[in-house]
């Protein structure tokens, strides 16, 4: 971390607050989906004069609007009401402004590298409107290295030197989707300068919404602490999903040896589940072995270990079904519950290994998305003449159906519970078997 008396002096256009007074600053964003968006309404209704910028027509023209197309708590409000005040605008191509933040998607390629396309290009559109002084902010979650290697080449481009005239920093989101507002503002940051001077203005500037502790470092420590972060939780799921497989194959329930081993005071076991999911924790631990793949060892194996789960449940559900096959009707197909994201969701990929067994038919029902119609077919129509009732997202509106009638309406009443969501004794009670992900025996 940068200490204090590194700090040199503040160039006066990316300063946010001078002597205790707000200095309004005009503010693009790049792209405005998940992390873009909300970060452009924090920075707006901050005060500063905010354009988000993005090639998806539909986006723009909706924030135009002060309407937004994604599915957030509180974002839909905040929108409105920013753009209201005036202060949030959109436009397809990148306007002028004092300081530039790119909220690009980085995916993953086939290979498992990191996808640069959309940051170079977003680092390119800036070329002809940089000026001296102007601050240029990578929150975009890359390899490390990045912003040193990748983003400062291109701004060069511009014949501005981006150590001297401009202020280059790499400042990860680290909000959990479902709580992405409340985050914003209450979590920690980090901000990596390419100078300690860049660092002081980034930080400045994110005081206009960012209530938690502001941590400085280089560009490079917080493209790799923003990646371990995600590492972290992969390889704890890893943990989880392994004892789970362990446990199943020992008679042991999994749940229970987590729930006791971490009332230890150092013990934080993570839960199993039918895999990882989303944009991150899914992909970003393959941007550290891309770097290192030799010494990146237990970090691949994490990842591999989590990209067998689907596989693991269809080898569950193909002994529970009868021999013929038969139909498995699954509940949730989102990456996690209560969001209506489908980005890397693993039921997904559990959806197509299902198919491949023969005589197996797959029904989905989920009220977030429409996966094949699943938001428009409700539990019962989905469970009616099935032969198994896989809960694969822990919804809230899947924690209590009438299990009564829908092991009526079952051909067989048989449950496998991926999320340990529903109670063993409760389902038996109405007539079901019930199994559970990380359990061999039935309980019933
Ligand atoms: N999961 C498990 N077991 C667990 C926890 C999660 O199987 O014990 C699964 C979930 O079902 C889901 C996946 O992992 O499929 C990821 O879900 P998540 O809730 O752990 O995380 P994300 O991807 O929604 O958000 C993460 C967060 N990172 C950390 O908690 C370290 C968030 O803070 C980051 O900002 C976000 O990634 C990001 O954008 O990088």
């Amino acid at each position: 971390m940068l200490r204090e008396t590194q700090w040199v002096k503040r160039p006066r256009a990316t300063v946010a607050a001078v002597s205790g007074e707000w200095v309004h600053m005009i503010i693009s964003i790049v792209g405005i989906g998940y992390i873009g968006l909300p970060t452009a309404v924090m920075f707006a209704l901050g005060g500063h004069r905010v354009v988000g910028m993005d090639l998806n027509g539909k986006a723009v023209a909706a924030l135009n609007k002060g309407r937004v197309i994604i599915e957030e708590p509180q974002l839909a409000e905040a929108v409105a009401e920013a753009v209201r005040g005036g202060n949030l605008s959109a436009s397809m191509k990148v306007e002028p402004a004092d300081a530039y933040v790119i909220c690009v998607p980085t995916p993953i390629l086939p290979d498992r590298r990191a996808d640069m396309q959309a940051v170079r290009s977003a680092a390119e559109s800036l070329l002809p409107l940089l000026k001296k002084g102007d601050t240029v902010i990578l929150e975009s979650t890359s390899p490390p290295g990045t912003t040193r290697d990748l983003i400062a080449p291109i701004l060069a481009r511009s014949g501005l030197d981006p150590l001297r005239d401009l202020q280059v920093a790499y400042c990860p989101e680290r909000v959990l989707p479902g709580r992405i507002l409340i985050e914003m503002k209450e979590n920690n940051r980090i901000v990596g300068g390419l100078t300690a001077s860049a660092a002081v203005a980034v930080r400045e500037l994110y005081r206009s919404f960012v209530a938690g502790d502001i941590y400085l470092t280089d560009a490079t420590t917080a493209e790799m602490t923003k990646l371990m972060e995600n590492t972290y939780r992969d390889v704890n799921i890893a943990l989880a999903n392994e004892l789970a497989k362990i446990c199943e194959r020992m008679d042991i329930n999994a749940w229970d040896v987590i729930a006791m081993a971490n009332r230890h005071p150092r013990v934080h076991l993570h839960q199993p589940g039918p895999g990882v999911g989303g944009h991150c924790i899914a992909v970003d631990p393959w941007f550290i072995v891309e770097k290192q793949p030799e010494l990146a060892q237990m970090i691949a194996l994490a990842r591999r270990t989590n990209d067998g789960m689907p596989e693991h449940v269809r080898e569950r559900v193909r002994a529970l079904l009868p021999e013929a096959g038969g139909r498995v009707c699954v509940l949730g197909v989102t990456y996690k519950p209560d969001v209506d994201d489908m980005r890397e969701s693993p039921v997904i990929e559990l959806i197509r290994e299902l198919r491949l067994l023969p005589g197996v038919e797959v029904v989905v029902s989920d009220p977030h998305v429409d996966f094949e119609g699943s938001n428009r077919i409700g539990i019962e129509e989905a469970a009616a003449g099935a032969d198994l009732l896989l809960l694969a997202v822990n919804h809230k509106e899947f924690k209590a159906p009438d299990f009564v009638r829908l092991s009526a309406c079952m051909r067989q009443a048989v449950v496998l519970d991926t999320r340990n969501f529903w109670s063993g004794a409760d389902l038996a009670a109405k007539g079901f078997a019930y199994h559970l992900l990380g359990m061999g025996r039935n309980p019933s």
